[in-house]
């Protein structure tokens, strides 16, 4: 893996990286180089604003936050930052992620957080990668082959449903 991050994930507590790990699982089978922390808005913010602040000249084009209950996080590293930041609102307490779903999508205008759904960590992934295709061909072909196999999974499943109702009429 390359030294330089091209992602940079950060959430507020390790608590939070089972929510994470399948993106970062992602990254790693289209070998994207990510850097992961954990720096919280509210616990220590000095480490969020260092890391943030860095983040550009450490190669990260976009950042992935994700936070729960208050889930302040995402906002105030987007407000630190130029970079595209994707929120992930993380389900932590009683509220089951909809107070972090709440906090992390209703940004006041003016500071955008892209916010995936609920524990939405793949897509989190995703929406990076949608980023980098933007301008890099080769996350483009990445991008491209991530949903061919949801077109080939589709393709299995109406072969199958040809299988159990023969009778039906086939499209
Ligand atoms: C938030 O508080 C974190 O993002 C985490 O989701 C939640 C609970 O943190 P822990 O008490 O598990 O460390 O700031």
């Amino acid at each position: 893996m390359a030294d330089q991050p091209l992602v940079g994930v950060i959430m507020g507590s390790k608590s939070d990286l089972p929510v994470l790990e399948p993106g970062l699982d992602l990254f790693e089978s289209w070998g994207l180089p990510y850097q992961v922390i954990v720096a919280s808005a509210h616990r220590t913010p000095g480490k969020v604003h260092d890391w943030v602040s860095s983040a550009p000249s450490r190669g990260i084009r976009v950042i992935i936050a994700a936070a729960g209950g208050a889930a302040h996080l995402p906002g105030v590293v987007a407000a630190q930052t130029l970079l595209p930041v994707v929120g992930v609102p993380v389900d932590a307490g009683p509220l089951r992620g909809n107070d972090s779903l709440y906090s992390i999508v209703q940004m006041p205008p003016g500071i955008p957080v892209a916010t995936v759904g609920i524990n939405s960590g793949v897509n989190a992934a995703l929406m990076a990668l949608h980023i980098l295709a933007l301008t890099d061909d080769k996350w483009k072909s990445t991008l491209e082959a991530y949903r061919g196999k949801w077109q080939a999974k589709v393709d299995d499943q109406n072969a199958a449903i040809r299988n159990e109702r023969p009778d039906a009429i086939p499209y």
